[in-house]
């Protein structure tokens, strides 16, 4: 049981110490921003309450140094199992109290004592977010092979044991308070003529309903469609139109997730999540960043405009229905040559950056505008909101919150990484891989 409780991983004397020397220039340039919001009809507070109170989860998968099929780099103090893996997490949110729940995926984060986990999270000030299931892989002594699918499989006891692999998420999920599914499935084909695209989906379609049938009143299933990878020709659920229609034919509970990675170059991303979100079936995000393809870059990292527009979405879709309209916002990364620390703080503040100025769009002008035909002044509505600096917003909800103004000059102050190198194996820098 040596992992029942955990203590803090950076003391609070050190975020004191450095918000004490930040405190009072954050808390200028707040008032100087607020006063410029004020003349545009915006108090800064409001926004403010609405940043505080914005959470999205951390994906446990994302805290070892990820790697591609060429290689993986392992720094000095990376973690070696989930309990390590969550005191990083502790870290992130220790230090920006915006990522309060981990998601985890199985296998990878099987443990034996599921109490004892949560006792260890709940320690570290973390609960858990959606549970993801893995079917894209075989596992040690897994007794049928996922090489040509799983809950599509063309044989019904391979697809039993996907269904089934599926069911044990949702216990496990249970045990530990999450309240939703992702499944992310890698089925596919490589040639041309080798999957019946129908009879495929519609095998998907039997599967997913007996792994819906187990759900939970309160639970969502998220299905999460990518267009290619592992399969190179045909992917059984490849974009967000195959996803809701499975979601519409499943029942209520069945949600589509957007990976902002999982499109082709150029896609309208927004325009999806536009859609999704009218129909009632945007259930969850994977945010990331990518100029190719599903190249889980840091979020916000390569076109920050574009995650301003899907937030403006978000920030619309709302309005609209405020009390129904609820996405799992999680973060979907894999970090080959940075901390992964460092890269989701960066990410969350990106994020952050971007929910905040989709909130200051003038939504009653940018209405105006479009229903009077201005293009022009529709479109400057939007980057009137784009082009305004936020941070000091970021800054304040950081010290409000009781996190850090400077997440990463604490942390790099700390000496987090150093330390836990000295106290953790350090993994060879052998093979690939996504984990
Ligand atoms: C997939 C997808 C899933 C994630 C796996 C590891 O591309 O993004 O969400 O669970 O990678
Ligand atoms: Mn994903
Ligand atoms: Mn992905």
């Amino acid at each position: 049981m040596r992992h029942v409780v955990a203590t803090p991983v950076i003391t609070p004397d050190q975020i004191d110490a450095s918000n004490a020397r930040l405190e009072a220039e954050a808390v200028r340039d707040y008032a100087h921003l607020g006063e410029q919001l004020a003349r545009r009809g915006v108090d800064i507070e409001d926004i403010l309450a609405d940043i505080m109170a914005f959470k999205v989860a951390v994906p446990s998968w994302g805290m070892g140094t990820g790697g591609t099929r060429f290689g993986r780099y392992p720094i000095a103090g990376g973690p070696n199992n989930l309990f390590e893996k969550l005191e990083d997490c502790a870290v992130i949110q220790q230090l920006t109290k915006a990522t309060p729940r981990v998601s985890l995926h199985f296998p990878w984060d099987k443990v034996k004592d599921y109490d004892e986990l949560k006792g260890f999270a709940a320690s570290l000030d973390l609960g858990f977010d959606a549970v993801n299931s893995n079917t894209f892989q075989d596992q040690a002594g897994q007794s049928l092979s996922y090489k040509f699918g799983s809950l599509t499989h063309a044989d019904a006891p391979t697809r039993q044991q996907a269904i089934e692999h599926n069911l044990e998420c949702i216990e496990i999920g249970q045990k530990l308070d999450a309240k939703a599914l992702t499944v992310w499935l890698g089925d596919g084909s490589n040639f041309a003529g080798q999957s019946d695209f129908t009879r495929a989906l519609e095998r998907y379609l039997d599967s997913m309903a007996v792994v819906y049938a187990g759900l939970p009143d309160d639970w969502r299933v998220f299905m999460e469609h990518k267009l290619y990878e592992p399969a190179f020709y045909s992917t059984v659920i490849q974009d967000w139109g195959t996803s809701i229609l499975c979601a519409q034919k499943l029942g209520p509970k069945a949600q589509c997730l957007v990976d902002l990675g999982h499109h082709a170059p150029n896609v309208n991303i927004e325009m999806i999540v536009a859609r999704l979100a009218q129909f009632g079936k945007l259930g969850g995000f994977h945010f990331n960043d990518s100029k190719y393809g599903d190249d889980d870059l840091d979020a916000g990292s390569v076109n920050p405009f574009q995650l301003f527009l899907v937030f403006n979405e978000l920030v619309e879709a709302k309005g609209r229905d405020p009390q129904c309209f609820d996405p799992a916002y999680m973060l979907d990364q894999s970090h080959n040559i940075t901390d992964p620390i460092e890269s989701l703080m960066m990410s969350v503040n990106s994020i952050l950056q971007a929910f905040t100025k989709a909130l200051l769009i003038d939504r009653v002008a940018l209405r105006g505008h479009q229903d009077g035909n201005d293009p022009l002044m529709a479109h400057a509505t939007l980057k009137e909101a784009y082009d305004t600096d936020v941070r000091p917003i970021l800054k304040i909800a950081r010290l409000r919150t009781g996190a850090a103004i400077d997440p990463l000059g604490v942390y790099r102050a700390s000496g987090y990484r150093a330390q836990k190198a000295a106290i953790r194996v350090t993994q060879g820098a052998t093979g690939g891989g996504i984990v």
